[in-house]
């Protein structure tokens, strides 16, 4: 499980990162913690996990480059980016994480309403582009499982998929994870719940139960 850590106050989210560092995998941070803190909060937030920067980078090559050198010196392990933007953009954050030996996501679709209007329709032509590209994984709905089942096909073994939507927005951990997802991605039913850690517990038991079935 990954923590989508999007609180605006410092302590706040070292707190709660702490709290719940057992149960998760990785945690995300983006717009709203970092532009509230600065990029410094990802070294304090490494040690309690992995860190992706989710800055869905969408520019021309030489601008995704510039932000993909910034949020690596930072300290995050990957940055997740967006792929309409073309194939050179997308290698231009390729190339800067090869260098720097960490990670791209790529966005496939998006879980909330909106995402059906433009981006699901090239959903899958991202997807084919994410996999020709070298990525290291997806992101993709866990509001739509049935979507994510399509783009497990399409890339078979070869990329991880990571999936945010679970809980506020609607979609369940064991039904995104059953139609083939290797992450979930969960912020406003951990960090806003009265107790964080019971909350991330019960989402990882979740996930344990569906991966026992599967085995
Ligand atoms: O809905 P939640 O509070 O569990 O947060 C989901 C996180 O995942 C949040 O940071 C959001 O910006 C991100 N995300 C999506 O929700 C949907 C996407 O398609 C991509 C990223």
């Amino acid at each position: 499980m990954i923590l989508a850590l999007d609180v605006t106050d410092r302590e706040e989210a070292l707190r709660i990162s702490e709290d719940v560092s057992e149960f998760v995998d990785a945690i995300k941070v983006g717009y709203p913690l970092i532009l509230t803190t600065g990029l410094g909060i990802i070294r304090e937030l490494a040690k309690f996990a992995p860190i992706i920067a989710d800055f869905k980078v969408a520019d021309i090559p030489n601008t995704n480059r510039l932000i993909c050198e910034q949020v690596f010196k930072a300290g995050a392990d990957a940055i997740i980016v967006q792929g309409f933007t073309g194939r050179d953009s997308l290698d231009a954050c390729i190339e800067v994480a090869s260098e720097y030996k960490k990670s791209v996501f790529v966005v496939s679709e998006m879980s909330h309403p909106g995402g059906s209007e433009f981006l699901q329709p090239v959903g899958e032509v991202i997807t084919r582009m994410a996999v020709d590209a070298g990525s290291f994984g997806l992101v993709a709905p866990a509001t739509r499982p049935e979507r994510v089942k399509n783009i497990r096909k399409i890339i078979g073994d070869k990329l991880t998929i990571i999936s945010p939507g679970v809980g506020a927005q609607g979609g369940k951990a064991s039904d995104v994870i059953a139609a083939g997802a290797d992450w979930v991605i969960v912020g406003r039913s951990i960090y806003k719940a009265e107790s964080p850690r019971k909350a991330a517990r019960k989402i990882a038991a979740e996930i344990q139960a569906e991966l026992r079935k599967e085995n």
